[in-house]
């Protein structure tokens, strides 16, 4: 027996298509998830017939490699027009997804983290010290030119100087155009984005922007004479593939270095304003933070590796932010033949959306799921959740190779923050989302004071 998937009435031809919200699809989406008690549900968009997962159960299939794999459709189609055969948006038909995954992991273990560091806190360091001279502060914008100058800095030996400027960076600002552009494009007919002259011609100078930077990274590096192997580029420029001996190709590391611009920060910068909005909102926990950091940086300790290996609660309440507020809100994967998924008809090449905000607040897997508890994630509990329940960082092999990464990046800059400054938002901010495809906090200030001793 087969069930009969839900699915909200569309229109003839158009279908659900322009039911979205041009600029806040995924909030249209949870609202749908919270109507239909299935745990799934099925959009026509563009002529195509999308479902909408976010059931732990559906979702455990769904995450199943040998009968799952992801699929580059839109929007992930469109985010190709510049990230082309990088790993993101590299096709599984692709032989260079595997060269340059290959190539690339060695730079993301915990050895190289290590190595990372000296440069990820001298970043961190000029966070501080900007916040130390301010009074209000934008935290998205500053989490932004912290995450970008980390990822550019310990990727690429390539310095923005972020913190120098008060205005973001035109590579910033051509990314966040072309984000949106892309956003917008998954909701719309190619042959109305064909009749968008203006707005096409907008998106393919803004992806020259992002290119020619990526273009001047490069050619920095082969000027140097450098070929070290100890960062992103360097192994890029320089390793071949362990199992085929194959190297990456001039214009394959050029969507990698874009490729790994955006990914390696937009989402670290997302997660780091969430979390900052999440203590404000939980003054128990933000008590937590600082007796945490009181005790293992006390004074102007500067932070090792090590410190922040040993924090506990940073890291817990970073789990718990990206439970409740994930950057990237969904992910998704295609059949590779027709199937079921708790008895709902599946078919071959359809792709379902596994939605995490719908997911990671889904009563059947989480206890009091609106509320923030980063005990969650006490060792003796973390187990207490469905075990498909949580997934910020995707699935499988191709899961997010920059976890490691973003947690110690992240660990590391909410410990700096939180030994310097008490944080508060005397306008008691009310969230309000921004998506470009990824969510941040839209316009979210606070205001930072320098701790006293006694504090
Ligand atoms: Mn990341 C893939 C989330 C930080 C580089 N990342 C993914 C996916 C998710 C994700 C979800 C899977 C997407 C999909 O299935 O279509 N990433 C995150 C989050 C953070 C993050 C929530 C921070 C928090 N990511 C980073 C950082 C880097 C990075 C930092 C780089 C330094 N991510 C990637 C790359 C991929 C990816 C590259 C594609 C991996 C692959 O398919 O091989």
């Amino acid at each position: 027996v087969t069930r009969s998937i839900p699915a909200p009435q569309g229109l003839p031809l158009l279908g659900n298509t322009l039911q979205i919200p041009a600029h806040s699809p995924n909030a249209f989406f949870e609202k749908l998830a919270a109507e239909y008690d299935s745990g799934l549900y099925q959009l026509e968009l563009l002529g195509r017939k999308v479902l909408f997962v976010y059931d732990p159960d559906l979702v455990a299939e769904l995450c199943d490699e040998t009968r799952f794999y992801k699929g580059i459709d839109p929007p992930l189609s469109i985010v190709r027009d510049f990230g082309g055969d990088g790993l993101f948006t590299a096709r599984r038909d692709e032989p260079v997804w595997g060269h340059a995954h290959r190539i690339l992991m060695p730079a993301f273990s915990q050895r190289s983290m290590k190595a990372y560091f000296p440069q990820m806190l001298e970043v961190a360091q000029a966070l501080v010290a900007k916040w130390a001279v301010s009074d209000e502060v934008n935290v998205p914008d500053d989490m932004t030119r912290l995450t970008l100058d980390t990822i550019s800095l310990t990727g690429f030996d390539y310095r923005f100087n972020s913190f120098d400027s008060p205005e973001l960076h035109p590579f910033l600002q051509a990314m966040g155009r072309t984000l949106t552009e892309a956003m917008l494009r998954n909701r719309q007919f190619p042959l109305v984005t064909k009749l968008k002259r203006k707005q096409e011609e907008a998106y393919r100078a803004d992806i020259l922007v992002m290119q020619d930077l990526v273009d001047d990274v490069i050619r920095r590096r082969r000027a140097s004479g450098g070929n070290d192997t100890r960062d992103l580029l360097g192994l890029m420029l320089e390793a071949a593939d362990p199992r085929s001996g194959e190297r990456l190709s001039d214009e394959n590391i050029r969507n990698q270095v874009l490729t790994f611009l955006i990914a390696g920060h937009e989402t670290t910068s997302g997660l780091l304003s969430f979390a900052l909005y999440n203590l404000l909102r939980n003054p128990h926990v933000l008590a937590q933070a600082y007796a945490e950091v009181d005790r293992l940086l006390p004074g102007d300790t500067v932070p090792t590796y090590d410190t922040v290996m040993r924090l506990d609660v940073i890291p817990r309440i970073l789990e718990e932010t990206l439970r409740i507020w994930s950057p990237i809100p969904a992910f998704s994967v295609k059949a590779f033949a027709d199937t079921s998924i708790g008895g709902y008809p599946v078919r071959e090449d359809q792709t379902a959306v596994v939605l995490l905000p719908s997911l990671h607040r889904h009563r059947k897997a989480w206890d009091r799921p609106e509320e923030f508890d980063i005990d969650r994630w006490l060792p003796e509990n973390r187990t207490d959740h469905h075990p498909a329940a949580y997934k910020p960082f995707g699935n499988g092999e191709r899961a997010c190779i920059g976890r490691q990464f973003a947690l110690t990046e992240a660990r590391l800059a909410l410990a700096v923050v939180l030994q310097r400054f008490a944080i508060s938002d005397p306008d008691a901010y009310r969230m309000r989302i921004k998506q470009m495809l990824t969510l941040k906090p839209d316009d979210f200030t606070v205001r930072v004071r320098e701790r006293k001793p006694y504090e």
